[in-house]
């Protein structure tokens, strides 16, 4: 049993508000989306917390963007704008060698010509926590233009993160397009081997990896993630992020922010740390996930019919694997990716 002193310190900690905020990377183009997207995180959840949105983007807002925000949510805003050594080409690629990385992948995969999305996924898998917005935030909960949030959520999904000491917690769980990363897992077991005191004792890594060592592409939907910051602020994530970076992928090929969060959490968080926000129905288009659980299907607006996160396999290898001790991460580190 816990000493008074530190009972009294855990309940007092339990009740301190939480530093959160509701954070989206967004153009003057995806105003309607936004505002959309802003409406029914309010309806759903905000109203009743008034945590603040905090909106980023490589150019100023325009004043029709920033009154078009106001008008739609009495919870505070603020406005950010990304600093080019945030917002750009990776100083160890050559401008040469994207041009004809953009033109061999354009049409081999969506957005496989598109500069401006790599340069958005790097942003939001090195620099996003980094804004100077963000540094007071001990929490984010990352939100998108265009998304739906089906459900009532009667509770703080922050506090639930804080009380039960989870880092990570997501909604779906696709499995990412093959040709978008086709270096990115023998790039990442190269940066366990040369930072194997970076890796912790026991980790999910067998999420994202499978007992031949092959990478299962298995990824949470990065759209939606509550995410505690200390994680993405860690030694270990940036030490990944800065080797990643180096070999180009980002450009070079589609890595996107979502198979690296992804398997950065499972390489170094255990599976007790990541969290199913199972009971909060979402589409992003592509994907819809709507609980079935009667309990939570009773608060949402969807029904279950083509829900992805019953079906999807990446889920049900969330269900059945389990952490790994260290040892057996580095073995599963020397084994080539063979697909
Ligand atoms: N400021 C800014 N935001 C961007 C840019 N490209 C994408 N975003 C934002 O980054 C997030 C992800 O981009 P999306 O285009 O939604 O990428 P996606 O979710 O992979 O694909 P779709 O939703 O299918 O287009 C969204 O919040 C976009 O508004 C950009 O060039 N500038
Ligand atoms: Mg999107």
């Amino acid at each position: 049993m816990a000493a008074p002193n530190e009972a009294a310190n855990k309940d007092n900690s339990m009740n301190k508000p939480i530093r959160a905020a509701l954070v989206a990377l967004v153009r003057n183009s995806d105003l309607n989306g936004i505002r959309s997207t802003i409406r029914q995180v309010d309806d759903r959840f905000n109203r009743n917390y008034n945590y603040p949105y905090i909106l980023l983007n490589d150019k100023n807002f325009t004043d029709e963007f920033k009154e078009g925000i106001h008008a739609i949510t009495k919870a505070p805003v603020h406005f950010g704008l990304l600093s080019d050594d945030h917002w750009g080409l990776s100083p160890y690629v050559t401008e040469e060698k994207v041009k004809s990385a953009l033109e061999y992948n354009k049409n081999r995969y969506i957005y496989g010509g598109s500069y401006s999305y790599r340069l958005m996924c790097r942003y939001q898998s090195g620099f996003i926590h980094k804004h100077p917005l963000l540094q007071d935030l001990d929490y984010y909960w990352r939100i998108e233009p265009d998304v739906n949030y089906f459900c009532d959520i009667p509770y703080d999904p922050f506090k639930y993160m804080r009380d039960n000491g989870l880092i990570y917690g997501f909604t779906t769980t696709p499995m990412e397009i093959q040709k978008t990363v086709e270096t990115l897992w023998d790039t990442t077991r190269k940066w366990m081997m040369e930072n194997q005191e970076l890796l912790p004792e026991e980790s999910f890594v067998r999420w994202v990896v499978n007992e031949k060592g092959d990478y299962t592409r298995c990824h949470f939907w990065s759209n939606f993630e509550i995410v505690d910051l200390s994680f993405y602020r860690s030694e270990a994530y940036e030490s990944y992020f800065q080797h990643l970076d180096r070999a180009g992928g980002f450009f070079y090929e589609r890595w996107g922010d979502a198979p690296v969060h992804s398997i950065a959490a499972a390489m170094l968080l255990r599976k007790e740390q990541l969290h199913w926000f199972e009971d909060i129905g979402y589409y992003h288009p592509g994907l819809r996930h709507c609980p079935n659980k009667p309990e939570m299907a009773a608060r949402c607006i969807c029904g279950p019919r083509s829900d992805f996160m019953y079906r999807s396999i990446c889920n049900r290898r969330f269900g059945n694997v389990g952490n790994v001790p260290k040892n057996e991460t580095l073995l599963l580190a020397q084994m080539p990716d063979k697909r």
